[in-house]
């Protein structure tokens, strides 16, 4: 699994205090990503020890650690309440994230904004005093073309994301394709999400609005809950 920023111990810490706030009988929404996936591994131990919680995964990745983790799934469709969601990100932002560096944002939007709550779950190396990060936009892959001169015209660096070890673009877990935006600064994160939503062919993006309730925010320290 491709890790970034912070160390495994920091992560580690983060998402157990996450996997901690989980209760009897709460559907929780499952992210990717190496922090989220201490959580994941963290929720299965309790799992093991008699609690009772089913998990709806945001990715490919974050399923078959539930799976290995003996986490009883659900889904959308079935859940009628979604409690809580445990997920990494990017860059944060007071309750403002990027995220879709996995290329699972579209499913981590749509299972994180159904939840009651959001935890993030991050390294310190994750915070920044204003978002700069690059935005993922999945795109279906016609629009590829079109949606880089929208990204242009709206002042962003577009970049094809291609698959490390071989000769071709990164796939989402839907069959699209994701192009990198760096628009530098975003001093206004909700105008930017508004403006990259309207594109024909962008599937969804990875600025999440406001969506954080808490995050733990890891660290050798132990863990800051920022609310
Ligand atoms: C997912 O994994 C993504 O939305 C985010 O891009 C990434 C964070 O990964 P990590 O915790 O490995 O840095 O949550």
């Amino acid at each position: 699994m491709k890790t970034t920023g912070g160390s495994e111990a920091e992560k580690r810490a983060a998402g157990e205090s996450a996997a901690e706030t989980v209760e009897d009988g709460m559907v929780v929404g499952l992210g990717t990503g190496s922090t989220a996936a201490h959580a994941i591994r963290a929720i299965g131990r309790r799992v093991d020890s008699g609690l009772d919680v089913r998990g709806i995964p945001t990715s490919f990745q974050s399923r078959e650690l539930a799976k290995e983790a003996a986490i009883p799934l659900t889904t959308l469709d079935e859940a009628d309440e979604v409690h809580l969601a445990i997920d990494g990100a990017d860059q944060f932002s007071g309750p403002h994230l990027v995220k879709g560096g996995g290329a699972a944002h579209a499913r981590e939007k749509i299972v994180d904004a159904a939840a009651d709550r959001l935890l993030v779950v991050a390294d310190p190396s994750k915070f920044a005093d204003e978002l700069d990060h690059p935005i993922p936009v999945e795109v279906l892959p016609d629009a590829r073309t079109t949606v880089a001169a929208d990204v242009r015209a709206l002042g962003g660096t577009p970049t094809l994301r291609t698959a490390e070890r071989k000769d071709g673009p990164v796939v989402t877990d839907n069959g699209n394709l994701v192009l990198d935006c760096d628009f530098g600064a975003i001093p206004s994160p909700g105008v930017l999400a508004s403006e990259l939503a309207e594109l024909p062919g962008a599937v969804e993006h990875g600025l999440f609005v406001g969506m954080a309730d808490e995050v733990h925010v890891g660290s050798d320290d132990g863990v800051e809950v920022r609310r």
